[in-house]
């Protein structure tokens, strides 16, 4: 039961976070184009969440606090007098800045994003501002953003700092600490933001060179004015420096997605995801709930296929070693990146709108990287490519020898096959990447179309949402429906067909979390070719997202048609009832239209 009720809290604080800070670009601006050259060519970032938070490591007074290790103070509801002597403890005496970024350059990182000062408002640099700060206030009394900064630039690393601008539990007026101090309305925010916040990221892009980007966090209680105000400080004293999306009312040169939200689909704007490798972002020495390294080459390719950034997060102990785990895993992605580093760093996003099963798709100009996952024998299939494929070869082969090659197609009906022979065997299990050179940019088809294995996907994030009400569904950044309270919302999709035939009619619906709640006891109806397929969705077959194995989606056979023409179809889904009891309303990831063989 409480298990379920801080996944709910979690599910919203999740959907405030990613919703408040999804924006779009406005006007162009050559300004931020300039300073974001560096990033988008990035594609994959260091995140070190690095504080006090770290000695307790996820246990207080005996007890483990559940929840992510650098909100412990939070969680806990430790009075500020009593975690200020966490200070006296601290003392990393193992941490090695030239390590640390060793190993980002290892993991084939481009930079670094560290935590300056966290919502527990202690300094991790030596800061006039305040004395609660590392050089200050323990035995430390060194300041590790200096010998990070001085690592860096001899590494040719960008560093950049997470500052938590908003909340501050240490302080009676920052936002967040409601246990020593007033509730937030009747703080004296201004007061904490012209005394602390501003002055400490002065101090930041003042005292540590040129900084790559200001992570900023959380912007509750920040006015439009007030976030305006910082972002206008931040490019005043570094005209290149990048300002995150999280500064709040959407002033930020990029947008970041939700914690651990993975966007798919076509992505219009610069954006980025910080990831936990494990479940906390702060060191917690009971959590061993690692991501395995297929994982997280999945997740690196499947951000970089849809123009992302990548934010891989590190937890280094009270004693400043990252943790073993972390490091292994680090340097095998990085082993991956050495081999296949053309198709990610500086690389675009897929041409195409959906993922194909196999794999995902990078580019760069004259070329598409197909990085496959499921590697399928002796053949590999790709329909909807125009271009002419001029050569295919495996990119990690020095030689790059050709693969046989065949492509064919028939215009009327918008179908184009590339076929490539391949290795019995995958030269990669984690991604093996196909290079096709196409000479010019890439053309394909972005209409849906039948796929190689006969498969139909229909995307809930490439409907045509048909409103009832006129309010509802929104698309979350993992492409799934969300807000589909009112059954008389409809989702239509047009799709290509090659192969007429009968097909099952699968829906698959999604849980955010573990336990989320129930998707169940929605009826549906399906209505394609003249056909009318009424349906229950349930929950009782369950499967894992591969590129996120915490997102759990389930399969609802809702039965079979029969398409008995090749060519242009549409299909409608229609719910006949909404479960009430299911608060975010029909979940829908996608309908299926599998072979019936
Ligand atoms: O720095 C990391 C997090 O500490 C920070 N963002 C990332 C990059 C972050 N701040 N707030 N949140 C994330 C979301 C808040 C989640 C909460 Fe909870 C849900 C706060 C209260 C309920 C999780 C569960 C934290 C405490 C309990």
């Amino acid at each position: 039961m409480r298990q379920v009720r801080i996944s709910a809290l979690l599910l919203l604080a999740v959907m405030l976070l990613s919703q408040a800070l999804v924006a779009q670009p406005a006007a162009p601006d050559p300004e931020r184009d300039k300073r974001l050259q560096w990033w988008r060519e990035a594609r994959f970032g260091m995140f070190v969440h690095w504080g006090l938070y770290a000695v307790p490591a996820g246990e207080w007074k005996g007890q483990p606090i559940a929840g992510i290790g650098e909100w412990i103070m939070n969680r806990a509801k430790i009075p500020v007098k009593e975690y200020e002597q966490l200070a006296a403890q601290f003392n990393p005496v193992k941490f090695n800045a030239e390590q640390w970024v060793q190993l980002a350059k290892d993991a084939g990182m481009k930079y670094i994003v560290i935590t300056s000062k966290h919502h527990d408002g202690f300094a991790m640099y030596g800061s006039k501002v305040s004395r609660y700060n590392i050089v200050d206030a323990t035995p430390f009394k060194r300041d590790p953003m200096k010998e990070l900064a001085a690592a860096c630039r001899k590494a040719g690393i960008k560093l950049c700092f997470y500052y938590s601008h908003a909340q501050d539990w240490h302080e009676p007026d920052g936002a967040g600490n409601n246990w020593d101090f007033p509730p937030d309305e009747k703080k004296d925010f201004a007061r904490y933001f012209e005394a602390k916040a501003k002055p400490q990221v002065r101090e930041l892009l003042t005292n540590y060179g040129p900084i790559g980007l200001i992570w900023f966090d959380t912007p509750r209680l920040i006015t439009a004015e007030q976030a305006r105000d910082i972002t206008g400080m931040v490019h005043t004293l570094q005209p290149n420096c990048i300002v995150s999306g999280r500064v709040g009312h959407n002033m930020g040169d990029y947008d970041s997605a939700g914690d651990n939200q993975i966007s798919v689909g076509v992505v219009k704007r610069d954006w980025e995801t910080p990831v936990t490798m494990n479940d906390t972002w702060g060191f917690k020495k009971d959590d061993s709930n690692w991501k395995p390294v297929p994982v997280l080459i999945k997740q690196l390719v499947r951000i970089a296929s849809r123009g992302g950034n990548y934010l891989l997060n590190v937890g280094p102990t009270a004693e400043g070693e990252i943790p073993q785990p972390s490091v292994e895993r680090l340097r095998a992605v990085g082993q991956w990146l050495r081999a296949n580093n053309e198709s990610i760093t500086g690389a675009s996003p897929s041409p195409f709108p959906y993922n194909q099963d196999w794999g995902l798709i990078t580019t760069k100009p004259g070329k598409m990287y197909l990085h496959v996952f499921e590697w399928p024998g002796r053949q590999l299939t790709v329909y909807g490519i125009r271009n002419r494929v001029q050569k295919a070869y495996l990119l990690a082969e020095a030689a790059g020898t050709p693969l046989a090659l065949k492509q064919e197609s028939k215009p009327d009906l918008d179908f184009y096959s590339a076929s490539i022979g391949l290795p019995p065997a995958a030269p990669d299990p984690n991604d093996a990447v196909i290079v096709f050179e196409i000479g010019g940019q890439p053309d394909v088809v972005t209409a849906l179309t039948q796929q190689p294995d006969g498969a139909v996907t229909l995307e809930a994030y490439l409907a045509e949402i048909q409103p009832g009400s006129g309010a509802g569904i929104t698309i979350d950044n993992r492409g799934v429906a969300s807000g589909w309270t009112n059954p008389k919302d409809a989702m239509k999709w047009d799709f290509k067909l090659f192969r007429p035939g009968t097909y099952e009619i699968v829906a698959v619906t999604a849980a955010p979390f573990r336990n989320a709640g129930l998707d169940a006891g929605h009826q549906v109806t399906v209505e394609v070719a003249g056909q009318r397929l009424p349906g229950a969705i349930s929950q009782a077959e369950e499967f894992v997202d591969p590129s996120n194995p915490r997102m759990r989606y389930y399969n609802s056979r809702l039965g079979r048609v029969t398409l008995s023409k090749a060519g242009a179809h549409q299909l409608a889904l229609k719910p006949q009832s909404i479960d009430s009891r299911r608060k975010g309303g029909l979940s829908l990831a996608s309908i299926k239209l599998l072979p019936v063989k």
